[in-house]
């Protein structure tokens, strides 16, 4: 028996990017752990991660391509498969043009290789593409739109804080390894607290916990900020870095404090104390993702920007507003940015695939994602995939979107891939490199790319090997510590082009240098009303948030039976008992769940697994409709009301 240890970097749509160390024996997988010399991962993984491969072993894995071929997919050679999908390309945009091509890339992985099939239908084309992000698109927008950037500063910079808000995040389940530093903050005298609707396992590391009303953080954070006002206590040089303070001011004092905390659902006393918060120390706001997946996402982030602003923690060491980190900003890109010549919107793809018209979306190329499962009303972008002529689907395994495919591509696993990763929760770079060599079937996206781009004579499309294609983007920071070869020797090396503040000059990176202070409150948000069918419970609050066991769509579903979950407060269904079938029933749908009970839980809201797969039944955006949050084309995932019904 022989056993080695191989490193590589977890590539899943995660903040942590994890360095994992596996342990291989004679070929086979038999540990996975995290890095105890990478300053985040610290030694250990997430279930999701460290199960890899007995989770991946109960999954459907693709192992070679499939052709749709009388209604079934069928097993085919890389030959097939390929040659099919060139000439298809080719044929479509003679007829249609390029525009009749659409190109979808998810976070499946977060490799920066990936960006690679940008490039090829960008060159081909180039073809039509998505806008808008339904994961951040409404807090990045807000950031861009207020500092000129969504970035934070260092992550152990929260070692300086004297409070910590998480506001409306989850760090238990979705970011595990900001655990440890919200630790050692505490340690050295940092105080957290929670803001979140949803009682959850968080609320364990917080000293205060807030449980407004759902998609009311704007009037929480607007009681705040009068409370701030009504002290004189705004930061004195708030009116020189700020833009439009007067007007943000006429806008919080349209309202006491006690009439913001009111709409808010939390105490005058607890608004108060947050604002003390604010002025007492150094205080960092952890923008979670929850809220901005609201119509009004967007203007509830400018609102905590400002209050960062205002309280003078913008600028400050332990302070900060931080909502994501810049990933890519290391990597040199592989071109110019794409001008698409239509686009879809992605919170609204099934909509849009189906309306497109002169010419009509003929070829959908989906990669690295699930939409069927992922997007709001699921139902609509099925019925759109499957009305498309020609669906390709490049996944490791066997999705809702992939069985309505008609050419499967299998791809490597985290574990067979190749590529270079940022994170999107701290600021350090890591190389992912096989620890397994892939299956024999399976092709690396960037060789598929290649292989094709020869197919279509697409003579401009890079032809190099990986590893020089790791080096092009690494060319702007190679030179200060971040070649190839150093994070291969070391591991991970933290971005040279991320500075420990992230405004070292006490300024902002919007055009004018100041902040933009939001300056209206933003409109009601629009509410489809469920159905009132007999027996049902009163409209509550749908809450689809991640779970600790699956990544997304990936590993949702094993072990649930039949049914998903639900998840109410007791009150909200009398009589029924924890296990009782029900069926969730909203504007857009319906979904059937076995019922739980939590009598810390709001008796507005309920909660389902974020992740659950269409096909069996159990997908929650079944019941979402597709509406688009007010800045960057989110989806208002979480604007959606649902009444339960026992069945
Ligand atoms: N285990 C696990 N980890 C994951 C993922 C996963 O699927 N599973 N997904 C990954 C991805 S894609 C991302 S984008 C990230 C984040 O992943 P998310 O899926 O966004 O993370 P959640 O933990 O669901 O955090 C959202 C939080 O926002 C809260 N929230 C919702 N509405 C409101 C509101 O109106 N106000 C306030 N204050 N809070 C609100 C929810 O109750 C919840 O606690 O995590 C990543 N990490
Ligand atoms: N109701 C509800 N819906 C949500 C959310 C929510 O909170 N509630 N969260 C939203 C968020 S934050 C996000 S980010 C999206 C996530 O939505 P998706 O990005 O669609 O997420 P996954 O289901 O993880 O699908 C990723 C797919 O990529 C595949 N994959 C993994 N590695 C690779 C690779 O290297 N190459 C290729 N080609 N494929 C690979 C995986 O097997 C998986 O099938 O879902 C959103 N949908
Ligand atoms: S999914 Fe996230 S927490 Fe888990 S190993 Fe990967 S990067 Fe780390
Ligand atoms: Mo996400």
């Amino acid at each position: 028996m022989t056993a080695q240890t191989l490193r590589t970097t977890c590539n899943r749509d995660c903040p942590d990017a994890c360095a994992i160390l596996a342990t291989v024996t004679d070929g086979v997988v038999t540990q996975l752990r995290g890095d105890p010399e990478h300053p985040v991962t610290r030694g250990f993984l997430c279930f999701r991660t460290s199960r890899f491969p007995e989770m991946a072993a109960m999954a459907e894995r693709i192992g070679q391509p499939m052709i749709r071929r009388h209604g079934r997919l069928e097993p085919a050679t890389w030959e097939m498969a390929l040659d099919l999908i060139a000439k298809k390309l080719v044929q479509v945009r003679s007829e249609s043009g390029p525009a009749a091509i659409f190109h979808y890339r998810s976070g499946g992985s977060l490799g920066i290789l990936k960006h690679l099939s940008d490039l090829f239908f960008d060159q081909f084309g180039p073809c039509t593409g998505k806008v808008g992000d339904i994961c951040s698109g409404a807090g990045e927008a807000a950031q861009m739109h207020d500092l000129g950037t969504s970035d934070s500063n260092d992550l152990f910079d929260l070692h300086n804080s004297r409070h910590i808000v998480l506001w409306g995040k989850n760090p238990v389940v979705s970011n595990i390894h900001l655990v440890p530093v919200l630790n050692e903050a505490k340690a050295r005298g940092a105080r957290v607290v929670l803001i979140d609707p949803i009682h959850h396992k968080s609320a364990s590391l917080a000293e205060e916990t807030l449980v407004p009303a759902p998609g009311r953080d704007f009037e929480l954070a607007m009681a705040v900020a009068r409370c701030v006002l009504d002290a004189g206590r705004v930061d004195p040089q708030a009116a020189v870095y700020c833009d439009d303070l007067p007007a943000f001011r006429s806008m919080v004092e349209q309202r006491s404090v006690g009439e913001w905390a009111h709409l808010a659902d939390v105490t005058e006393a607890q608004a108060r104390a947050l604002a003390d918060r604010f002025l007492d120390g150094p205080t960092a706001i952890l923008v979670g993702w929850g809220m901005g997946r609201r119509q009004r996402g967007g203007a509830i982030v400018r609102a905590l920007d400002a209050l960062a602003a205002i309280t003078g923690n913008l600028f400050r060491s332990g302070g900060g507003v931080s909502f994501y980190f810049r990933r890519r900003k290391a990597f040199r890109a592989f071109g110019p940015p794409v001008q698409h010549p239509r686009v879809i919107r992605e919170p609204l793809l099934g909509h849009d695939l189906l309306a497109a018209k002169d010419p009509p979306v003929r070829v959908l190329w989906v990669t690295a994602g699930n939409p069927v499962a992922m997007l709001p009303d699921s139902a609509t972008v099925a019925k759109a995939i499957e009305a498309t002529e020609f669906v390709v689907v490049a996944d490791c395994f066997m999705t809702d979107t992939a069985r309505r495919a008609h050419v499967v591509l299998p791809v490597p696993t985290l574990l067979e891939d190749s590529d270079l990763m940022g994170a999107y929760g701290h600021h350090w770079l890591g190389e992912s490199r096989p620890v397994v060599p892939m299956p024999r079937g399976v092709k690396h996206e960037v060789q598929i790319f290649q292989e094709l781009a020869r197919r279509v004579d697409l003579a401009s499309f890079p032809q190099d090997t990986i590893d020089n294609l790791k080096r092009h983007a690494l060319l702007d920071v190679a030179g200060q510590g971040a070649s190839l070869e150093s994070l291969r020797k070391d591991g991970a090396v933290r971005s040279p082009v991320a500075d420990p503040l992230l405004f070292p000059q006490g300024r902002v990176f919007t055009p004018s240098g100041r902040v933009q202070l939001l300056t209206n409150a933003p409109p009601e948000p629009e509410l489809l009303q469920p159905p009132n069918l007999p027996g049902a419970s009163a409209p509550l609050w749908l809450f689809s948030n991640s779970t600790e066991k699956s990544q997304a769509s990936q590993w949702a579903g094993k072990g649930l039976g039949e049914r998903t979950w639900c998840i109410v407060h007791p009150d909200v269904v009398p009589g029924l008992k924890a296990g009782a079938p029900v069926r969730l029933h909203s504007a857009s749908g319906s979904l059937a769940a076995e019922l739980r009970l939590d009598p810390a839980q709001r008796k507005d809201v309920v909660i389902v697994p974020k992740g659950g797969h269409f096909d069996r039944g159990q997908s929650a955006n079944v019941l979402i409709a597709a509406r688009a949050t007010d800045l960057g084309l989110g989806a208002a995932y979480l604007d959606c009301l649902v009444r339960i019904v026992p069945e």
